[in-house]
């Protein structure tokens, strides 16, 4: 079993001030931080990110979305990271989402869900490749 994920916090969380929250909220879950960063990522970073999403209706504004302003990306490490991560941040429709979970706390629709965990080991290694150098992971 893999012990990584890759953590996004998206554009409309960082907007509206919950970097300090979400990133409290992941620590005291049991998640270490292996590696973090403010960045922000262009429209054809999105676009390849969200690849798998490309034949979606929401594909493009999933992009315009997640490369309209800085996001938070990290790799967090925890023992089952992945399937833990997942019901630490709820399901993809906030308003579906379980009590105390990040998206019923911060995210205001199923697109602007504020927050992005890895939905299996491989991606979590993929996703966490994309935003991160070597040496930029501990
Ligand atoms: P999750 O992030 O819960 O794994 P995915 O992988 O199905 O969800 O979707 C990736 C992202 O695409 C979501 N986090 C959300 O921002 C966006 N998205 C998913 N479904 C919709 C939808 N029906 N309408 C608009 N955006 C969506």
């Amino acid at each position: 079993m893999a012990n990584i994920t890759l953590m996004m916090i998206k554009p409309d969380a960082v907007e509206n001030g919950h970097i300090g929250n979400i990133l409290e909220k992941v620590a005291s879950s049991g998640f270490l931080i292996k590696a973090l960063k403010l960045t922000q990522l262009s429209k054809n970073d999105a676009e390849r990110f969200y690849e798998i999403h490309k034949e979606r209706p929401f594909f493009d504004e999933l992009v315009a979305f997640m490369s309209r302003g800085p996001i938070v990306a990290a790799v967090l490490k925890k023992k089952n990271a992945v399937v833990d991560f997942r019901t630490l941040i709820g399901v993809t429709n906030p308003s579906e989402a379980a009590e105390g979970t990040i998206r019923k706390l911060y995210a205001t629709s199923i697109g602007e869900n504020a927050i992005h965990g890895s939905d299996s080991d491989e991606n979590a290694e993929i996703e966490a490749s994309f935003h991160f150098a070597k040496r930029e992971r501990f």
